[in-house]
């Protein structure tokens, strides 16, 4: 971020909405912990209809950074990976200011899913905006993947790939639109099967999977996987999409599933989906994946639509019906931006 220009506001506040991303290909395993890199790159797509809406202000008065998430106070020991993004944009403007974040989620699910991709993407654009930060996009995607790694694809808009990178620094570490929403308009149905909290943290569990005896060769083949997506993304292949989607998130689980302890995602009602799509997928458009946790994201093709809507109410679990979604938009920009 060194080409970075920077004006700092007069009235140091900004709004910005970032949608929640699904991957295709993806992110499992960190080569740096604390800069949240990749050993390899992925590919997601956003979901429309799960988003997060971060306002930020940097005000003096205050005492110490904080950050509410639906009105509800997050402990301020557990800030730190928004310190982390919040220090750097102290770093590139010079502002000594402390800044109060408040976030809403507006997912009708209650079980936090994908919330740290579109929080973390949300938080970084409205805290660097409200700084009179002016960042590139994938400046940006690099300062939300100090949050969680997932958040660097909440920037770009639509189909998008996170770039591992190379260097150590991450500055070449950053997510990029590949195709926009409107490339390939799939249905997505995120069905909620569980409520509870997630058992063990993405962080954590990527660092147990390097226990499984397979690890090497997950490695290997999820190394590949985001260039077979992003082909069949960009030629709009539904039967290599499927090929992708189900091969990828299969050996992540499976992966999960060997190392030591072992760590199982899928609740009963997961597996139950889970067949019932790897059959349907035989005859019709329509695939699924599952990421660290028991719910799963469906898309289909419009053709497949009316039975697969069916077919997800007759599991009579909630469900999100959406579409594929657009990058972060900074909705209230400061006084000398919004004059630009
Ligand atoms: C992904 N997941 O590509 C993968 C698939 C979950 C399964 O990225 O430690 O919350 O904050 O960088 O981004 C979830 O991990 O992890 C995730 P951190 P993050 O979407």
């Amino acid at each position: 971020m060194s080409d970075t220009q920077h004006n700092i506001p007069n009235e140091l506040k900004a709004t910005a909405k970032a949608h929640a991303n699904i991957a295709v290909a993806k992110y499992w395993g960190k080569r740096n912990s604390d800069l949240n890199l990749p050993f390899f790159d992925s590919v997601s797509f956003n979901v429309e209809d799960l988003t997060t809406e971060t306002t930020a202000v940097w005000n003096e008065d205050d005492f110490r950074d904080a950050l509410s998430i639906n009105g509800w106070q997050v402990p301020e020991h557990t800030l730190g990976r928004l310190t982390r993004i919040l220090n750097t944009i102290r770093s590139l403007t010079g502002i000594t200011k402390r800044c109060i974040l408040s976030s809403k989620n507006n997912f009708p699910l209650s079980t936090g899913l994908a919330s740290s991709a579109s929080g973390y993407a949300a938080a970084a654009a409205a805290a660097a905006a409200a700084a009179g930060l002016e960042l590139s996009e994938s400046e940006l995607s690099s300062l939300a993947r100090l949050g969680s790694g997932s958040a660097a694809r909440s920037i770009p808009a639509g189909w998008t790939r996170w770039h591992a990178g190379n260097l150590e620094d991450g500055s070449d570490s950053h997510a990029v639109s590949i195709a926009p929403p409107d490339h390939w308009p799939l249905h997505v149905f995120v069905i909620q099967v569980s409520e509870g909290p997630k058992s063990i943290s993405s962080s954590e569990a990527m660092q147990q999977c390097q226990s499984s005896p397979y690890w090497p060769t997950y490695l290997q083949q999820a190394s590949q996987a985001a260039d077979f997506a992003q082909n069949a993304i960009l030629q709009r292949d539904f039967a290599a999409l499927t090929e992708a989607m189900h091969t990828n998130a299969l050996q992540l689980h499976a992966l999960a599933m060997t190392c030591n302890p072992p760590i199982c995602f899928f609740a009963p009602k997961s597996i139950e989906i889970l067949q019932h799509i790897l059959r349907a997928s035989r005859g019709i458009q329509v695939c699924c994946t599952l990421d660290a946790g028991a719910n799963v994201v469906v898309l289909c093709e419009e053709t497949a639509y009316p039975f697969v809507k069916n077919d997800i109410i007759a599991f009579g679990l909630p469900f999100v019906q959406s579409r594929i979604g657009g990058g972060v938009t900074v909705q209230a920009k400061p006084p000398h931006l919004s004059s630009e």
